[in-house]
């Protein structure tokens, strides 16, 4: 029997309120308004951005329900949606594209107006779709995938190969695309450079692949946990240093290593002061760094300003620059053509019901990137 038009009742994972564990809940969904689609989630990937919303470093509206690296097959569509229809495979995008606004218009730019980086929790008519216990629940980034079924915008929406693993490619909604993109796309790192990568994390994994596919001839990792060394060095590191090793700047321990040559630097921790050093250890006049982790919110950072003066470039990017509705598809489909291999970023799969200990998994440092199934 056909669900379309009608009310869905599912299970989800809410948070009612700040710094509380999730709540895996029975809840209502809308069915999609016009230029919406009711998406069924079939997997997706526990990311640090999630954390931050329970613990209150990203601002946000409670009860909310998270998530927004995931994979879908859309269930019904609203009036006027003409990009996808039901039965389409589908990934959710938490970096909308409008095709209207001037970030999308510029070739250059991702950053779609419509995106929801300051916590609104609604959708473009400003309402939520989300019922539970006779309460509106808040949505996250425009795509909320901690749940059986969520609702988008289409804006938010990409339609991908139907022969895609749903499990896998659902890293491309968020962290794989991010790291990789900042290498390609933003970095535009070119043949035979040389890169560091600091933090090593599923992210700055995904960075290491980027510079590896782009043909830099030596990569850096550099994390304070050795553990993180091998999966790098699997994944295209050339070498792996951790700070603790030494007592100088880093920036003078990579000058040494190299010669003076680190021509590009990703800082993939978020912290202010590793932000600084990885500008500092790109080469001083041509050296480009981008900042992948992102800042503290409301924390200002002091720096010399020589150290652009004299060329470095320093840039940053939200989803790895990538236009996410014209992008998200062609990386699926070289993800098909074995382009690059996920399956070295997913270290644990879980169902659903079991989301807290997947967090566990996170806090502990054990996990790359867990996939919930549903
Ligand atoms: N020096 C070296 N390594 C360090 C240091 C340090 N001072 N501090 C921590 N590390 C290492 C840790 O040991 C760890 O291995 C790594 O840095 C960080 O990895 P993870 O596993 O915690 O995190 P990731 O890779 O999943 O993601 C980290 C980001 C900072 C990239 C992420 O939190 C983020 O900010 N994402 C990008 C922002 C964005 O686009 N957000 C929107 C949706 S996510
Ligand atoms: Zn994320």
């Amino acid at each position: 029997m056909s669900t379309a038009g009608k009310v869905i009742k599912c299970k989800a994972a809410v948070l009612w309120e700040l710094n509380q564990p999730f709540s895996i809940e029975e809840i209502e969904v809308a069915p999609p308004k016009a230029k919406e689609v009711r998406i069924k989630i079939l997997a997706t990937g526990i990311c640090r951005t999630d954390d931050h919303v329970k613990k209150g470093a990203i601002v946000s509206k409670f009860p909310v329900i998270v998530g927004h690296e995931a994979t879908g097959v859309v269930e019904s569509i609203g009036e006027g949606v003409t990009t996808v229809k039901p039965g389409d495979k589908v990934i959710p995008l938490f970096v909308p594209q409008c095709r209207e606004c001037n970030a999308c218009r510029n070739p250059e730019g991702n950053l779609c107006i419509r995106s929801d980086i300051t916590g609104r929790g609604v959708l473009a008519d400003g309402t939520t779709r989300f019922m539970c216990k006779g309460k509106p629940v808040y949505h996250f980034m425009n795509t909320s995938t901690f749940t059986e079924y969520t609702v988008v915008d289409e804006s938010s929406i990409a339609k991908i190969d139907a022969a895609a693993p749903a499990e896998k490619v659902c890293l491309i909604g968020c962290g794989f695309s991010t790291g990789y993109g900042a290498a390609i796309k933003t970095g535009k790192v070119t043949p035979g450079s040389t890169c560091a990568v600091f933090g090593l994390g599923g992210v700055g994994l995904s960075v290491i692949m980027g510079c590896k596919s782009a043909g830099a001839s030596r990569i850096i990792g550099i994390d304070l946990n050795k553990d993180k060394f091998e999966k790098a060095l699997a994944l295209g590191a050339t070498e792996c240093i951790s700070p603790k090793d030494f007592t100088k700047p880093i920036s003078e321990v990579l000058s040494e290593m190299t010669g003076d040559t680190v021509k590009y630097t990703f800082e993939v921790i978020g912290h202010l002061e590793t932000m600084v050093d990885a500008l500092a250890s790109c080469h001083v006049n041509y050296g480009t760094s981008v900042v992948v982790g992102a800042p503290p919110s409301a924390k200002m950072l002091s720096f010399d300003p020589m150290l652009l003066f004299t060329g470095r470039t320093w840039k940053g990017c939200v989803f790895g620059g990538w236009k996410s509705r014209d992008d998200v598809p062609k990386l699926v489909t070289d993800f098909l053509a074995k382009k690059f291999d996920l399956d070295q970023l997913i270290s644990h799969v879980l169902p659903f019901k079991n989301i807290s200990e997947g967090f566990e998994l996170l806090y502990s440092g054990k996990s790359i990137r867990t996939v919930l199934t549903f």
